[in-house]
């Protein structure tokens, strides 16, 4: 984590400094004359004003679909802003491959999966598969890696037994449903089984990647990294290098 260094800043629609934002959100109402009243005095009560209604429709049956522009008096403290920084080298594909060869003398193992319900692949397709993302091959083309992906809806213990079965350096899970902050439930679940299906030292890296985690939880939830959303195949690949090979095993205990 690190804080950025800068001054305090307030939204720009207009004119600069003039605060206005724009924001979208869903009223279990029908739509008519009321309805947007209420999105009007539900953006009051945010710190919107004034507030000017820009759109309003119809989701089906007793739900309205609004967007509301307008001023807020909040500033932005950029010196206070917390984030979670890349403290790792960004490597090549062959840089990779050189370091594991070099360095670790026997192939990286990866097992990745979406666990619980979860059946959204395509995020951990996008890093795991050769057809990768962005322009980047996924870590299956690395190769100095072994890629195990379980796929869709695999249970804990399955991928528990999976990752021992191909003695993963690394777990990488994917959650893309939110709902119930099954996210998170269903990370600790995992973080919690491998801890006690195996030894402190013996345990894999656990690494778990989706568009809405906060990735400054991780050592809450008991992972070693977070990947959010946006994140490439190169970044995680790197990750791995510095986490197993070049630097020390990082994260929770
Ligand atoms: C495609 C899709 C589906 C497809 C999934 C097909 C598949 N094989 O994946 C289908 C149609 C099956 C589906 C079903 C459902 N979906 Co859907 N789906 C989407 C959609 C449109 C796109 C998701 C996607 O593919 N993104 C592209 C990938 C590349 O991005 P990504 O997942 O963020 O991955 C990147 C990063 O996050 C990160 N990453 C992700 N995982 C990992 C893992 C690791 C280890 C690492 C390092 C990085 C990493 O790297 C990736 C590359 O940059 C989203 C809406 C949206 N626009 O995002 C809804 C969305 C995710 N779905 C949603 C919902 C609600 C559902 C259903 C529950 C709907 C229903 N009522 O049936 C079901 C659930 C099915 C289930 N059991 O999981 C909601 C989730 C809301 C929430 N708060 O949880 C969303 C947000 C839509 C919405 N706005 O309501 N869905």
């Amino acid at each position: 984590m690190s804080g950025a260094q800068g001054p305090v800043v307030r939204p720009y629609g207009d004119t600069t400094g003039d605060g206005m934002v724009q924001v979208s959100f869903t009223l279990p109402v029908p739509h008519d004359k009321r309805a947007e009243g209420a999105a009007i005095q539900l953006a009051n009560r945010m710190g919107m004003d004034p507030a000017l209604l820009v759109h309003a429709k119809q989701m089906g049956d007793g739900f309205t679909f609004f967007v509301v522009y307008g001023r807020v008096n909040h500033l932005v403290d950029l010196s206070a802003v917390q984030v979670v920084e890349r403290d790792f080298p960004l490597l090549s594909a062959k840089e990779v491959n050189a370091v594991v060869k070099r360095r670790l003398r026997r192939k990286l193992s990866v097992v990745g999966a979406c666990i619980g319900t979860d059946a959204h692949t395509v995020g951990i397709d996008a890093i795991l598969n050769v057809k990768g993302i962005a322009g980047e091959k996924g870590l299956e083309y690395y190769r100095e890696l072994s890629v195990t992906n379980l796929g869709a809806q695999v249970s804990v213990p399955e991928l528990v037994e999976a990752a021992r079965a191909a003695r993963a350096d690394a777990v990488l899970v994917s959650q893309v449903v939110t709902q119930r902050d099954a996210h998170l439930h269903n990370t600790r679940e995992m973080s919690a089984a491998f801890r006690e299906a195996m030894p402190a030292g013996r345990r894999p890296l656990l690494i778990v990647g989706g568009p809405r985690f906060d990735e400054s939880q991780a050592a809450e939830l008991g992972v070693d990294r977070i990947f959010g959303r946006g994140t490439t195949p190169g970044e995680v690949a790197s990750f791995l290098v510095h986490a197993l090979v070049t630097g020390r095993k990082v994260g929770a205990a």
